[in-house]
């Protein structure tokens, strides 16, 4: 297995709980290494670009507006097989379908807001890295 990075983010839901230490902790518990982090608001644009893979999707529109509704925490997070691990951390898209002790589980309130993103293979890692992180902003 390869050490990998991948794209997290701790979505509005979780930041307006108040959640994004114990979400961190999870990580760092699992050995992923927060090697970039930073909190912003995505404006509407930046929103629709981001989840553009998904735009003929019947819930595209209220995703992007629930993206831009509040502050997000965007992070790279580094380690051995890094992409599968952090979904498996993060669980099944919709809360009620996640096993127990996942992130989804214990703090997704709907499948909308359901508390976290994360990159599904090397190749949406590598561009979903790319649209918010410069090279001199990922410290390993
Ligand atoms: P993932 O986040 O588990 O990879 P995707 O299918 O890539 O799931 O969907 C992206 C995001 O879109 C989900 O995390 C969730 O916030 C939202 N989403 C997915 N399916 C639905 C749905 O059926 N209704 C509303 N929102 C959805
Ligand atoms: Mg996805």
């Amino acid at each position: 297995m390869a050490v990998e990075r991948t794209l997290s983010i701790i979505k509005p839901d979780a930041t307006a709980r108040n959640l994004t230490g114990q979400i961190n902790a999870r990580f760092e518990a699992a050995e992923l290494r927060i090697v970039a982090q930073k909190r912003i608001r995505m404006n509407r644009e930046q929103a629709d670009m981001f989840y553009a893979v998904h735009k003929e999707r019947a819930f595209y529109g209220d995703l992007c507006e629930f993206m831009a509704s509040g502050p997000v925490v965007v992070q790279v997070l580094e380690g051995e097989d890094a992409i599968a691990r952090n979904r498996e951390l993060m669980g099944d898209t919709n809360p009620a379908n996640a096993d127990e002790g996942t992130i989804r589980k214990d703090f997704g309130e709907s499948i909308e807001a359901n508390s976290v993103h994360g990159s599904d293979s090397p190749e949406t890692a590598e561009w979903e890295i790319a649209c918010f992180f410069s090279r001199i902003e990922i410290i390993g």
